[in-house]
């Protein structure tokens, strides 16, 4: 039996009931399992008795383990990586190394990745403004490749060819401080560009502000500091946008936040009623020109490339990013009924063919 697995036709597999194993839609509504909470150790129950059926995803799961990543995991693995000091400034240190590795995308179908520490995305780097940052990269895989970060660097450290691009086996280590804060990105810029991007060497690269440089907005700058206690409220995690071209004809078969289509509407993101919710959204879709998040039942602030302390919008529901745009959301469901709402692109087609996810909003159990 041969499928049509071009854009259009998985598109049509979906709709039709029995199509194909693994693809099929679930026509019978289904538990929400149980999901992890998020930023902190608080435990809680209520995903169990909330049964959605939307009928349109797909049967049979994704094997986490073989793949080596867990998109529920990644939500908040933040890496902080080594900490020193020299001469009284904090440096902090990565080792990152690009490897070929095949991952499975959606139930049965798999996709040959580059992958930045055996993960698509990558590791979501996290430190404060200010620092002295050093990430040294091995070049494991079969081709070449670079490590460019979205922020303020020396012409040397700008991870392009001519700049830090690492052939096979060769190690370079990108030496640069940790400026602007806010939430930014990196990625391969060897060539053909978007074919190294598009094939897993991107992740979310995150600069807490320094509150002691913001004297004016301290308290908003305290609030995004990783583990300060004014922090601790938050519950923050990150969400990377993407897609799967897995027949290589420069077009997306699947799109998903954290790689895996569906993941967090089969199994929602749990939150407390009461605690904020801050998102650090990341695009780095290839081959569409625009992505977007669209959140139901609730709107929210939004700060583009988190390069500010007070919100670039406010009051929306609904965020476009270009590839490599970027922004942090902040919102609350503290007046709001416990129960699962939804986010997804509101590019309908994306959404269809994986980007959806679901917040199961519960009783602060702390
Ligand atoms: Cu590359």
């Amino acid at each position: 039996m041969r499928f049509d697995l071009s854009r259009r036709g998985i598109l049509a597999l979906l709709a039709v009931p029995g199509a194909a194993a693994g693809l099929r839609l679930v026509g019978v509504a289904k538990a929400q399992e149980a999901a992890p909470e998020i930023a902190g150790g608080h435990s809680g129950h209520g995903g169990a008795e909330n049964v959605v059926d939307f009928g349109n995803r797909v049967v049979g799961t994704v094997d986490h383990e073989r793949n080596g990543f867990d998109p529920h995991a990644m939500l908040t693995d933040w890496d902080a990586g080594r900490v020193s000091e020299e001469g009284g400034r904090k440096v902090r240190e990565w080792d990152v190394i690009a490897s070929d590795i095949e991952i499975e995308v959606a139930p049965g179908v798999f996709f040959p990745a580059w992958a930045y520490n055996r993960r698509v995305p990558g590791p979501t780097f996290r430190c404060t403004e200010g620092e002295r940052l050093r990430i040294h990269f091995t070049n494991g895989s079969s081709h070449p490749h670079t490590m460019h970060f979205h922020g303020i660097h020396a012409a040397r450290m700008d991870g392009i060819p001519g700049a830090g691009l690492v052939q096979s086996g060769e190690t370079f280590t990108y030496e640069f401080d940790a400026l602007p804060f806010g939430c930014h990105l990196y990625h391969c810029h060897s060539l053909p560009l978007k074919r190294h991007i598009h094939k897993g060497l991107y992740g979310a690269f995150i600069i807490d502000p320094d509150p002691e440089r913001h004297p004016l907005e301290r308290e908003a700058a305290e609030g995004r500091l990783l583990g300060s206690p004014a922090n601790q409220r938050w519950q923050e995690i990150v969400l990377v946008m993407n897609g799967f071209d897995t027949n290589f004809d420069d077009e997306n078969e699947f799109y998903a936040v954290n790689s895996i289509p569906f993941a967090y509407f089969e199994k929602a993101i749990r939150v407390e009623r009461a605690r904020p919710i801050r998102v650090y959204l990341v695009n780095v879709t290839e081959f569409d020109p625009i992505n977007s998040l669209h959140l139901h039942a609730n709107f929210f602030d939004y700060y583009d490339h988190g390069t500010t302390l007070t919100p670039t919008l406010k009051t929306v529901d609904t965020i476009v990013q270009c590839q490599g745009q970027r922004g942090i959301l902040e919102m609350t469901f503290k007046e709001h009924e416990t129960g699962l709402y939804m986010f997804h692109a509101h590019q309908s087609e994306f959404a269809e063919l994986g980007w959806m996810g679901m917040f199961d909003v519960v009783e602060a159990t702390a």
